[in-house]
Parts: structure tokens; sequence; C-alpha cells
């Protein structure tokens, strides 16, 4: 198994650009964002906690207060996201400006109820250091093929990932061995369980002076998670279906919270299933960082599925346990998912398959 020194390499899409030509994809492309305004030291924002289509609620100055009527209150009629910094006029609760956003987290979003499933790029939030993948022991599985996939979506931001395993209450053999290949890749990874307190202030260590983001699928425990981080009861937690292990989409919007000074975390609804069809099916590769040493395959433009092993590095590194074989299998799906979304953009079983690929 290629053990690589750090998880830097997860860190940031710059050696993605490099290799790339700098190609802008959904995820990183710049904003376009009006009245945005640099950072400065001598600034005092507000940072936005929560947001609806009308109101959003800011903590500035140790206080929360409520802008009414966020489309016609900032000047460049910007949407605004948990995690953006403002400048306030507080006494008539109105935003200025908004800050220069560090990062910006966002996903592809399948709109089921418009026709051919329309995608379009959704942000979760803004100026995150790290997002916590979190993920469960049994109730939900553990899939590594969603992990894979987050972890391509967070290098495109340049965000940090921590993968989480909840429930470790419930821990099993195969979640064990899952957890090794990210180890393996050195990506930090956390257990916890939520329900007997176990393993948070573990958790807590990573995220300290961090603003983080807890992301995943549904019932696997994210608010449980906050609501011990933040030693309180206050965020609703849901039961997870006996039969489909499934969450029941309890949290429905994103939330902010501070849980020490300089240190946070946001809490997002769970998802079903993570889009990936606006990638390029030739920059896949370079979201696996360990491949990089056997990328010398014989032909220039192998995509390193079809050509025969002794003929491709990467194949021939997962058949000598270099790379790990659910990593290349994760590849094989992202890559077929990705043709296959080009052949046939507006197959609308697509949604259902990638539900039961993760
Ligand atoms: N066994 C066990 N159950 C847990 C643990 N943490 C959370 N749960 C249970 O898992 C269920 C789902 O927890 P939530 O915190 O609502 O999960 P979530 O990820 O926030 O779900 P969404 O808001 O729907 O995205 C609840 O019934 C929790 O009691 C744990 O460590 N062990
Ligand atoms: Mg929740
Ligand atoms: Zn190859």
């Amino acid at each position: 198994m290629a053990h690589l020194e750090s998880y830097d390499s997860f860190k940031t899409k710059k050696s993605i650009d490099k290799k790339n030509r700098a190609k802008e994809t959904a995820f990183n492309k710049k904003i376009d964002v009006g009245f945005v305004i640099q950072r400065d030291a001598n600034l005092n924002p507000g940072i936005v906690i929560e947001t609806s289509y009308k109101d959003a609620k800011i903590l500035y100055n140790g206080e929360i207060l409520t802008v009414y009527g966020i489309r016609q209150n900032i000047p460049c009629n910007q949407l605004l996201f948990p995690g953006d910094e403002v400048i306030l006029d507080a006494e008539n609760k109105k935003i200025l400006n908004v800050l220069e956003r560090a990062t910006v987290l966002s996903r592809n979003h399948k709109d089921r109820a418009r026709r051919n499933n329309v995608v379009t790029n959704k942000i979760l939030a803004a100026n995150i250091d790290t997002a916590v993948i979190v993920v469960s022991a049994y109730s939900p599985p553990l899939h590594p093929r969603f992990i894979d996939r987050y972890l391509m979506v967070l290098q495109a931001c340049g965000i940090e990932p921590i993968i989480c395993l909840n429930k470790s209450d419930l821990k099993t053999d195969h979640d064990e061995r899952v957890l090794d290949i990210y180890r393996k890749l050195n990506i930090p990874v956390v257990e916890t369980s939520a329900l007997n307190n176990e393993g948070i202030d573990n958790l807590k260590y990573y995220l300290k002076n961090k603003r983080a983001i807890f992301v995943g699928h549904s019932g696997v425990g994210k608010s449980s998670l906050i609501n011990r981080i933040m030693d309180f009861d206050e965020i609703k937690t849901g039961h997870v279906g006996e039969k489909s292990k499934r969450g029941r989409h309890t949290t429905t919007s994103s939330k902010f919270y501070v849980w020490e000074n300089n240190s946070s975390i946001i809490d997002t609804p769970g998802i079903r299933a993570l889009d990936i069809s606006s990638f390029d099916a030739n920059e896949i590769q370079n979201y696996f960082p360990e491949f990089e040493p056997y990328l010398q395959c014989k032909y220039k433009r192998c995509d390193h599925i079809h050509s025969p092993t002794e003929d491709c590095g990467v194949k021939t590194a997962v058949k000598n346990g270099k790379i790990s074989l659910s990593r290349y299998e994760s590849y094989v799906r992202i890559m077929e998912d990705i043709n296959g979304q080009n052949q046939k953009k507006t197959q609308s079983t697509k949604e259902v398959d990638d539900e039961r690929s993760l």
C-alpha cells in the first residue's frame, strides 16, 4: 500500500490544477459576488449562522441578530450561506457587504422534481477549514464509495477532510477494514460514539481553532455528535429505519455552532447521494493521489480500466497490493458514472443507481 507523507495531497486541488492546466470545474469556479470586499484585520464582521429564503441569523459581537428581508437588504443581491462573514449596520439590521470567501463548499444537486433531473451546483457553506465526513457503523452501513466521492469534492473545494466513524459501539470487522484504507492514506480517522459519549474529546482535538462542517448520509449521527460537543441537547435528532437502515432527514437546514472560542461546526442535512457528473473523466485519476507513483502506463491516454494489466501501472499496483482494491473500484465506478452520464445525461434511473452504489 502506498504510504503518503501526509494527507496534504487530499487537502487542496493545487496539484490537480497543475496537471490539468487549471481547469475550472463547477466546484472551484469563482463565484460572482458583486459587492464582496477583501479581508482586513480592522473589520469586525458578523458571521452568518443560518439563512432562510428571507432572513439570516448573524452572530455579531457575541449576540445573535436577525436580518429580515435579506434579498432586499444586501446591496449585491447576494445569496448568503452559513459561515459567510458580513459587514453590518447593526443598528438598522442591514448587511452592507459580504467578505471575500476563503473557501466555498458546494456539491451538485440533482433536481428530481424537474424534467431530466437538472443538475445544479449548490453551495453548502463558506469559509470552512475542515469537513468531517461523518459515517456510521452498521446503520446506516459504512460505504467506502461515498467517502471516496466526498474526498473528491473536498479536494476540488480545497477543504481538508477528516473521517469520523460514529456509532463505534456497533463497529464490526468490516468497518475496521474500511477505516484502515483511509488511515493508510494518512487521512485523519476518528472513531466516536455519541451514544456512549466516547471519542468526543479526540474529535474536538482535531476541530480546535477550526471552522468545521459535518457532512454525510442522513442518520449517521451528525447532530447527535454536535449535541455532545456542545454539551447540550438542543439539536433535534431522528431515528434510523430498522429495515431500511436509512435516516429520516431530521436536520433540514444548515446551522453554524460555536463550541469554543475560535472553534465552530456547521451541522448539515443528511444527503442521499453525491453527484459527481460535473467532473471531467480525464481529471479523476488526480483525485486519487496514491495513484501518482504508478502512472507510468504504456499508453499515454491510459484510463487504467481498459488496458491489459501488464500495460497499466495503476492496475499492476492494484494487483501487487500497492493501491487499495476498494479505492480502485471507486475510481472505476466514478469513471463509469461520468462516462455513462456523458452519453445519457437524461437517464432518469441514474439517481437510483447512484444511491445503490453508495
Ligand atoms: N448506537 C448509536 N446510535 C447513535 C449514535 N449517535 C447517534 N445515534 C442515533 O442515530 C440516530 C440518528 O442520529 P442523528 O444525530 O439525528 O443523525 P444525523 O446524521 O444528524 O441525521 P440527519 O439530520 O437526518 O442528517 C438517532 O436515533 C441517534 O440516537 C451512536 O454513537 N451510537
Ligand atoms: Mg441531523
Ligand atoms: Zn494505466
